[in-house]
């Protein structure tokens, strides 16, 4: 496996912590426990855009693998274990190489393997990088055509500012003439946008309230989960869910020696969700130096998948407003 990367999870939850008002990033909820209760999120009636999304990939697999250059590589920025991933391989016949992308090393080499049984033909090359940042492709891909595979609307987790960064780095890292595959979540119904961060199962809430369990597991912390409770809201304003972890009580709690007070109602937001409009997301991207070539979405208009185009020179394009 190529790369290495780690995040520094007791210093950016003690600045989070230390914050007004108190923030944790979401990249954190991703341990086995967290990734595994995601995994339960994806399946609940409420949160439709894995499904969505799934359907749109489906239908439109062959049409989308046409616009695909040949003898490409495929690079997921994510580490492959999804369904998703699994219809584009199908319909994307004759990869030169699939290079799942992701944080989380030994997840990734398990999923590599996983795939290796399942497309014996197809050159896995996993790479353990932090995508949110440049990083440097195998050196045998070098002479293939790129295509980037970002769905999930993992993007919608980015603020805008992050989301463009991201996209400009990952031009930059596929290389000029590269294709994009992005899922993107988009404007909808408050009710439904409502629902799918509230389940009625409570899984969102055990999602939330499991990075505190996280930090009294990995940093020794002391959170009592009973006082905190889960909170998601639609800001239309902003244009994004809003997650956070409300304390129940004053209180005090400790994380890696630190001390951290708590008002009765006082939050840690723990993540955004930014929802689209189809228009709203070209433009982010065109800033970012990638030309949108079509986008599908579903029936409703609920979810998009983009093809974008990295067509200019990419170590002469502009940067966005903040990398
Ligand atoms: C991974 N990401 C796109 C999910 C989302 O919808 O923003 C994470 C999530 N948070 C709560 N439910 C799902």
């Amino acid at each position: 496996m190529e790369g290495g990367a780690t995040f520094d999870f007791a210093a950016d939850v003690v600045a989070g912590l230390q914050a007004t008002p108190k923030r944790i990033p979401s990249k954190y909820f991703y341990d086995t426990a967290g990734s595994l209760l995601f995994e339960e999120i994806t399946q609940l009636p409420e949160y439709y855009p894995t499904r969505v999304e799934r359907g749109i990939l489906t239908e439109n697999a062959e049409a989308i693998a046409k616009l695909l250059p040949a003898g490409r590589a495929l690079i997921e920025f994510g580490n492959g274990s999804s369904a998703k991933t699994r219809i584009v391989l199908r319909a994307a016949r004759e990869l030169s190489a699939y290079v799942p992308v992701d944080i989380a090393a030994e997840f990734l080499e398990e999923q590599a393997k996983t795939l290796r049984l399942e497309f014996p033909s197809l050159n896995v090359l996993p790479v353990a990088a932090d995508f949110t940042r440049a990083f440097d492709l195998p050196a045998s891909l070098r002479t293939m055509p790129r295509v980037g595979f970002f769905p999930g609307s993992t993007i919608g987790n980015f603020d805008p500012p992050d989301a463009a960064a991201f996209l400009h780095h990952s031009g930059l890292s596929l290389g000029t003439g590269a294709v994009m595959v992005i899922g993107v979540d988009l404007v909808k119904n408050e009710a439904v946008l409502h629902a799918a961060y509230n389940d009625a199962a409570g899984v969102t809430a055990r999602f939330n309230l499991n990075l505190l369990a996280r930090i009294n597991r990995e940093l020794g912390g002391d959170f009592d989960l009973g006082s905190f409770e889960h909170r998601a809201f639609f800001d239309r304003g902003h244009s994004r869910i809003e997650m956070h972890l409300v304390s129940r009580a004053v209180q005090r709690v400790s994380v890696d020696g630190c001390s951290f007070d708590f008002a009765e109602g006082e939050t840690i937001h723990t993540e955004n969700s930014y929802k689209y409009t189809v228009e709203a997301f070209q433009a982010l991207a065109r800033e970012a130096g990638w030309r949108p070539i079509r986008v599908w979405t579903d029936s409703d208009g609920w979810f998009s998948i983009h093809v974008l185009a990295n067509e200019a020179d990419a170590a002469n394009q502009p940067g966005p407003r903040r990398l």
